[in-house]
């Protein structure tokens, strides 16, 4: 218990240094609320064969013929901007756009063709050299005021090709593409461009994981959220950003649930009970186990594409969660909760913030859900971690 950070300590004494408790309340009920309706649209463009579709199916963790999955192909086969929504987030988008570069591409008019309106981001995909059409398109989005990243696609494809050379360089090749990259941008205004080198059939090489960092962080937070909980868990750093964005929402919950008057629950050993929403628990929890891919359905996508058979991956399942998350589920969690480990963190809090004294159901109660979210969520992550490590082939 010691150990355990408390993260949200300044946000809630802010929170309750302005405001009374139902009005912090209030405002967290909205903050959820807000984070549920959040859209993001993400524009995936670039010449016709860059491996748009490709990038597309790969950061929704679908290979190319799943169902659902954007078509692939070495014809072209993406004319119409056509979008794709992560099935358990609708909200959140990648759209699939015709691709640029044909005899009498106008970058102004190409992006008024796709609504450019829409998207929260572009990110241009070049498979080749840089070109005048990557120069245009990213010169008018800049003009429009938004924002891309460059992705320099299929770089297992380049390796392969520069490998046949006896002066064969891996980290001069790649330190060669990105240069011409960034010198192709600069050249047309654009200030310190970012350039990602990837490919897209294998995203735990080469710089998908810095792409999808400088994203994550480019983004205001509500966005950034749904971002991350709904990227598949495709990568241990991942993987490890997911749990730290969740984290932070969990004194929030903690401080809803136990602002509001809800089921009393007697602790384990100890003659009190702890008043909490049950409800919240259950959902955020879910929300967990879906968001690192523990799910039966994610767990045989990573088998398919990792060729790891499934069973070896749910032999690394450690949680008692993995059966099933329901109301008595968590209120097991909560009565068997040891009472003197919450009741010291308790204290804790109330030590930095008086004001949660004053709670409907009690510091306790804040303390109890606090504590077993985090340990969930570490439960969880730790799981998730061990499912990819497993899927890399390497020891857990
Ligand atoms: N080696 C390699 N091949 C790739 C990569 N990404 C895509 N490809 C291949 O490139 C070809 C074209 O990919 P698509 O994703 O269909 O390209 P697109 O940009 O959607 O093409 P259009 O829809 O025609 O504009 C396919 O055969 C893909 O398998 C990659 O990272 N590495
Ligand atoms: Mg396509």
């Amino acid at each position: 218990m010691e150990d355990l950070e408390l993260i949200g300590v300044e946000e809630i004494k802010v929170s309750l240094g302005f405001e009374d408790l139902p009005s912090a309340v209030d405002r967290i009920k909205h903050y959820f609320e807000q984070q549920n309706c959040v859209e993001l649209n993400i524009g995936v463009t670039g010449e016709s064969g860059s491996g748009k579709s490709t990038f597309v199916n790969a950061f929704r963790g679908l290979g190319d013929e799943e169902e659902g999955s954007a078509e692939t192909g070495v014809v072209e086969t993406t004319k119409v901007p056509t979008s794709y929504s992560y099935p358990k987030y609708p909200n959140v988008k990648l759209w699939d756009l015709p691709g640029i570069g044909t005899p009498n591409f106008k970058a102004d008019e190409y992006l008024k063709d796709v609504e450019f309106e829409r998207y929260d981001f572009f990110i241009i995909i070049a498979s080749d050299r840089f070109r005048e059409c990557h120069a245009n398109l990213a010169a008018e989005i800049v003009k429009q005021n938004k924002k891309f990243y460059f992705v320099r696609s299929k770089i297992d494809a380049s390796i392969a090709a520069e490998q046949r050379k006896k002066t064969f360089n891996k980290e001069q090749t790649l330190d060669d593409i990105r240069k011409d990259c960034i010198a192709g941008l600069e050249n047309v205004g654009v200030n310190s461009p970012a350039v990602f080198l990837i490919s897209c059939f294998d995203f735990a090489l080469y710089d998908f994981n810095c792409l999808e960092e400088t994203m994550e962080k480019e983004l205001p937070q509500h966005k950034r959220h749904v971002l991350m909980v709904a990227l598949p868990n495709i990568t241990l750093e991942i993987n490890e950003r997911k749990k730290k964005e969740l984290q932070k929402n969990i004194w929030r919950l903690a401080l809803l649930s136990a602002g509001v008057a809800a089921i009393p629950i007697p602790l384990l050993n100890a003659a009190v009970s702890i008043s909490v929403d049950v409800g919240i628990l259950v959902s955020e929890l879910k929300k967990y186990y879906n968001a690192f891919g523990l799910d039966p359905d994610s767990l045989q996508k990573l088998s398919d594409r990792s060729g790891k058979p499934v069973d070896e991956l749910k032999a690394v399942l450690k949680s008692p969660l993995h059966k099933e998350i329901n109301k008595d589920v968590v209120i097991k969690l909560l009565t068997g909760s040891s009472f003197f480990a919450v009741e010291a963190a308790a204290e804790t809090w109330l030590g930095l913030i008086p004001g949660l004294g004053s709670l409907v159901s009690g510091s306790l109660s804040f303390a109890t859900v606090y504590f077993i979210l985090n340990q969930c969520l570490n439960e969880l992550a730790q799981d998730a971690h061990n499912v990819l490590m497993t899927a890399l082939q390497t020891e857990v």
